[in-house]
């Protein structure tokens, strides 16, 4: 999508001839309103060379300032500016052709101006209607239309699961994309301004993070939806289990290989690594819970029990090989039963060591998750 929208040549092009249109309307609607209404003689034949002045010092403008540059990218504010920008640039530059030739004097100056203002109104609404024109072929419009902002690893699931519920995901933002063009037939947006662009242009009226923290919001985007009123919407869960991609050789001998990407795998910012080893089997730790650190448990070898309680339900979680990932959002109590002696338990956190940012007690953290319900509820 990237290079669709920025590359398009052919598109900057339709810009161009639908600017080049305006002008010549402009020209013609202001002759026919200042003659319509004053009793100056002056005809649309005398005022030709001034609109093959302004059709030239248009191409020139938009040639030496590129002010076609990411057309289809910018927001409504900034078409504004860069319209208005164009155009007063092209009256600058026409006035001084004018005045070096000593020829602005053949001219109806009132007609120029008003051409002028009229040429900044009707560029900006056919730009803005051509814009939708494309905007929508590239994605058919619906009311219950998004944008995703997911991983990776996420971004399957995540469709699915909107789907499920009747959204038509307009396009995908990845936290760290692999360049991928689209997924399951939905356009990725290769950058920030791209995923903008699909809201700013209307085509996605809500923005789901799904499976994200909240640390993981690009402040740009979190931004623009608050300018334009966009809905944020975080899907999130407490825990799951997710795939570790591992290498296999054929050769037994030369063991497996796992490996776990920053952004693409893991939906928080890791800044701790920690692990357990030298273990008993039947070993117990933690019996706390975390009001801030989300974590992605694994363990390369041996079995370890985790039991999961969210002041609920409890649910056991068994992680016995490289290749299962348990991922694990705060306000959830754990304890972790080893199994096997020996076996090692892996800790990617999004959050430095805090002791206060444990909850040791089970009936501190029942009430805490209450608070938290409510504060939620709210
Ligand atoms: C978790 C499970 C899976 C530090 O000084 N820095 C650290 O980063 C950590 C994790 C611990 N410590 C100290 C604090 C204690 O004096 O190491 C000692 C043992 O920690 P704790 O009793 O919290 O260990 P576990 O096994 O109960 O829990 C640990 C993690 O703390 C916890 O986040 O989820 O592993």
């Amino acid at each position: 999508m990237k290079n669709e929208l920025r590359h398009g040549r052919l598109k900057f092009i339709s810009f161009l001839i639908i600017d080049l249109l305006c002008v010549v309307l402009a020209n013609v609607l202001a002759v026919r309103l200042y003659l319509g209404i004053s009793s100056v003689k002056y005809s649309m034949e005398e005022h030709l060379p001034v609109i093959y002045l302004m059709l030239c010092v248009d191409i020139i403008v938009t040639a030496a300032f590129n002010t076609l540059r990411e057309v289809l990218r910018r927001r409504k504010r900034i078409e504004i500016l860069e319209t208005f920008k164009h155009v007063v640039i092209s009256f600058v530059l026409l006035a001084m052709v004018l005045f070096t030739t000593k020829s602005g004097a053949d001219y109806s100056r009132v007609i120029v101006f008003l051409a002028y203002a009229l040429e900044f109104f009707l560029m900006l609404g056919c730009r803005y209607i051509w814009k939708k024109i494309l905007m929508r072929a590239y994605w058919k419009n619906n009311s219950d239309s998004a944008l995703l902002m997911t991983t990776d690893s996420f971004a399957t699931e995540a469709l699915s699961d909107l789907r499920k519920t009747g959204v038509e995901v307009k396009s995908i933002f990845l936290l760290d994309s692999k360049g991928q063009k689209s997924i399951e037939d939905v356009p990725v947006s290769g950058s920030i301004e791209d995923a903008i662009a699909v809201l700013g242009w209307d085509l996605a009226k809500k923005v789901y993070i799904y499976g994200l923290d909240h640390q993981m919001i690009p402040d740009a985007l979190a931004a623009a939806c608050k300018e334009m009123k966009v809905k944020i919407d975080l899907v999130d869960f407490k825990y799951k289990i997710i795939d570790v991609k591992t290498v296999k050789n054929d050769d037994s001998r030369y063991g497996s290989l796992s490996f776990i990407e920053g952004k693409r795998d893991i939906p928080f910012p890791i800044r701790r690594v920690y692990w357990i080893t030298e273990t008993e089997a039947d070993l117990h730790r933690g019996h706390h819970a975390h009001k801030l650190n989300c974590q992605l448990l694994f363990c390369p070898h041996g079995k370890i029990d985790i039991i999961l309680d969210d002041g609920e339900k409890k649910e056991t979680v068994t992680l016995d090989e490289p290749g299962k990932g348990l991922l694990l959002m705060p306000g959830l109590w754990r304890e972790m039963i080893w199994q096997e002696s020996g076996s090692v338990l892996c800790v990617l956190a999004s959050e430095y060591y805090d002791p206060d940012e444990y909850i040791r007690n089970y009936d501190g953290f029942i009430a805490y998750n209450n608070e938290d319900g409510r504060k939620k509820d709210n």
